[in-house]
């Protein structure tokens, strides 16, 4: 069984999680503006998921005879004035999501709520892997900088993430 308190928290995540992915399918409207297909393709990938993020915490309140309740997803943005903007916004999100990941990790420790802990470590872990990705595209994309050739090449091979 849950606690209300913990019940709570996640279901917060769980409407952080679908930001995430409102956020992308956003960020992938726009690369699709500008002509960028792959990094369109890519951003809906990661928007798959953050849904697969928000199911995981879904299914696990209902595993420990909780409800999840959903509430309204704010509007994500509409408009990035550059990829590189894009994805420095991506990053930070990530950025944010590992912060609320935490708070939730401290609240487990601190309840001695041993299972949720369990889910959250696999949380961490990912959260690692996101900002890792993120930031490496910020870092090639400052490469590509005035150069159309490399950011057209490096379109192409954000295309190929599945
Ligand atoms: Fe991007 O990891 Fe979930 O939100």
């Amino acid at each position: 069984m849950i606690s209300e308190k913990m019940e709570k928290a996640l279901n917060e995540q769980i409407n952080e999680e679908l930001y995430s992915a409102y956020l992308y399918l956003a960020m992938s409207a726009w690369f699709e503006s500008q002509n960028l297909p792959g990094f369109a393709a890519w951003m809906k990938v990661q928007m798959r998921e953050e849904n697969v993020h928000a199911l995981k915490l879904f299914d696990f309140i209902h595993e420990r005879r909780g409800r999840a309740v959903l509430k309204a997803i704010k509007e994500p943005g509409k408009d990035w004035k550059s990829p590189l903007a894009a994805f420095e916004a991506a990053l930070e999100h990530e950025q944010h999501i590992t912060g609320c990941i935490n708070k939730l990790m401290n609240l487990a420790v601190a309840e001695k709520d041993h299972a949720t802990a369990g889910l959250l470590q696999w949380f961490v872990k990912e959260q690692v892997e996101e900002e890792a990705s993120a930031d490496r595209i910020v870092q090639m994309l400052k490469m590509a900088a005035n150069a159309p050739g490399a950011l057209l090449m490096l379109d192409h091979a954000m295309g190929e993430r599945k």
